[in-house]
């Protein structure tokens, strides 16, 4: 039998040791930026068969002749963030984060149905959170806030009230992104991109030259980026509102996303019980006598709603 040509070839497997080791820290225009083995940042495509690579994967990818890199291989990812894209179908938003952090602030006045379906998110994900109050320094009226938030803290996510701009509570977001990867989460205008400058005093720099090496020019980043932070750790910085959330969730992982439901779920009469007016809920028991918080219910439901609408 006469070989086949040569352009009918599969590509020929590429060697472990011809691969080196990377992780993404943003989309560029058409590439990838690639923190290589010796923090040197090489700029990748990928192959098409891969899939969509996502800000936080650890890669391999091979040399190309054209200066760039081409990403060959997506390591197993210990958590995926995902969001819904056009025609249905889903975009990762951030791979391997540990942690996301809630931001809040006395003004854009909270949107705490948004903080619950970033929770929700983050627990049908196993990521942690915890919640952030920003402008400190412009609480006016403490108490309104701190109700809002005693539930939160009731339910074990860790608060910690900062201003960007004075410093106040920095030290102790620090502690909390320490050794971790982190992203940001909020409405627009609550400060987190005040905080990131804040946290990382090299970022405008950093982001700068990446973009001019991208050939982008000065101003182009809309993209998430991820940084890594002088404590030790990573926090990915996404400007624009990252809608993820309710996406690849059912209802019953919207309420098992209710940390406070988890271990009741198991006490209501009916098994596919929906919390909603069903009979011997044990839901609806929590919330009429407080174990549960009536406002958090009160948004599960609504989330619930927003679910069959989408
Ligand atoms: N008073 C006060 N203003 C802040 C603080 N953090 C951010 N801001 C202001 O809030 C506005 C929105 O901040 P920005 O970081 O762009 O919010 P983002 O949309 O969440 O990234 C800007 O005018 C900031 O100067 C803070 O701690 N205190
Ligand atoms: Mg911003
Ligand atoms: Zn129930």
């Amino acid at each position: 039998m006469p070989p086949p040509d040569e352009k009918d070839l599969p590509d020929a497997p590429l060697m472990a040791s011809e691969l080196s080791e990377g992780l993404v820290l943003s989309h560029l225009g058409q590439a990838l930026a690639i923190e290589g083995p010796d923090d040197s940042i090489v700029f990748c495509h990928t192959r098409r068969q891969l899939g969509a690579v996502a800000v936080g994967d650890r890669v391999l990818w091979s040399s190309q002749d054209d200066n760039q890199g081409r990403v060959e291989k997506v390591q197993p990812r210990r958590s995926l963030l995902t969001r819904p894209a056009h025609g249905g179908r889903i975009r990762p938003v951030a791979a391997n984060l540990d942690q996301l952090v809630i931001v809040v602030a006395p003004a854009p006045e909270p949107d705490w149905l948004l903080v619950d379906q970033y929770a929700a998110a983050s627990e049908h994900r196993s990521l942690d959170v915890c919640i952030v109050i920003n402008k400190a320094d412009r609480l006016t009226q403490r108490e309104t806030i701190e109700d809002a938030l005693a539930s939160y803290r009731t339910v074990g996510y860790p608060c910690h009230l900062v201003s960007a701009k004075t410093g106040e509570g920095l030290a102790g977001l620090r502690g909390a992104l320490k050794h971790r990867c982190s992203m940001l989460a909020g409405q627009s205008g609550v400060g987190k991109s005040s905080l990131t400058n804040a946290l990382l005093p090299g970022k405008n720099l950093r982001t700068r030259e990446l973009s001019e090496k991208a050939g982008l020019g000065r101003h182009t980043t809309t993209a998430a980026m991820l940084y890594h932070l002088p404590e030790g750790g990573d926090l990915i910085d996404s400007p624009g509102v990252a809608v993820f959330g309710l996406a690849e969730m059912n209802a019953a992982d919207l309420a098992s996303g209710y940390r406070e439901f988890r271990e009741l779920l198991s006490h209501c009469q009916f098994n596919d019980c929906r919390h909603i007016q069903d009979k011997g809920c044990a839901i609806r028991e929590a919330v009429a006598d407080h174990r549960i918080d009536p406002s958090r219910y009160a948004r599960f439901l609504k989330l619930l709603g927003k679910m069959h609408l989408a």
